[in-house]
């Protein structure tokens, strides 16, 4: 049977959390958000791959690669939201739905957090509500009744 399929995609420095500025980014790590996310999808009858880069071109194979073997992405993009045209190109040539996700509220924190090249092509983004985040835009990919 042909089972649906959900990718969640973070980007660099997001495979330190749970020691890396916990008062930021909260004192759970990415393998606890991959586990909730995964019993959420399994609930729906989807399935969720997992994936972490710090690199920005790792970041982009794994998109172009995604489109077409998934049915949407729930990616935080971490520090590449504010500098890569590489990302924001990718994610307008691949035909998923993908969904930014941010753990910080980016606007209350420096300036040049402010600016995502990323949220215009996204289908969504979700930000500030902490690892909650991850679980909004799961919901916002699955269908509507389990
Ligand atoms: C994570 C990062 O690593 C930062 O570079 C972004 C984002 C914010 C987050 O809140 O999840 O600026």
């Amino acid at each position: 049977m042909y089972l649906k399929r959900l990718l969640m995609l973070n980007g660099p420095n997001l495979n330190l959390l749970g020691k890396r500025e916990n008062e930021v980014y909260g004192e759970f790590t990415l393998q606890d958000i991959e586990n909730e996310i995964t019993k959420l999808v399994e609930d729906y009858g989807y399935r969720l791959d997992s994936k972490q880069s710090n690199h920005e071109g790792e970041l982009v194979d794994i998109l172009q690669a995604a489109d077409g073997e998934y049915d949407g992405v729930i990616f935080n993009p971490a520090a590449y939201t504010h500098t890569s045209v590489a990302l924001h190109d990718v994610i307008k040539a691949i035909s998923l739905p993908v969904i930014e996700v941010h753990i910080s509220n980016i606007h209350s924190r420096e300036e040049f957090r402010h600016k995502s090249l990323l949220a215009s092509v996204c289908y969504g983004q979700i930000i500030g509500f902490g690892k909650q985040g991850y679980r909004l835009a799961a919901l916002a990919l699955l269908p509507e009744q389990k």
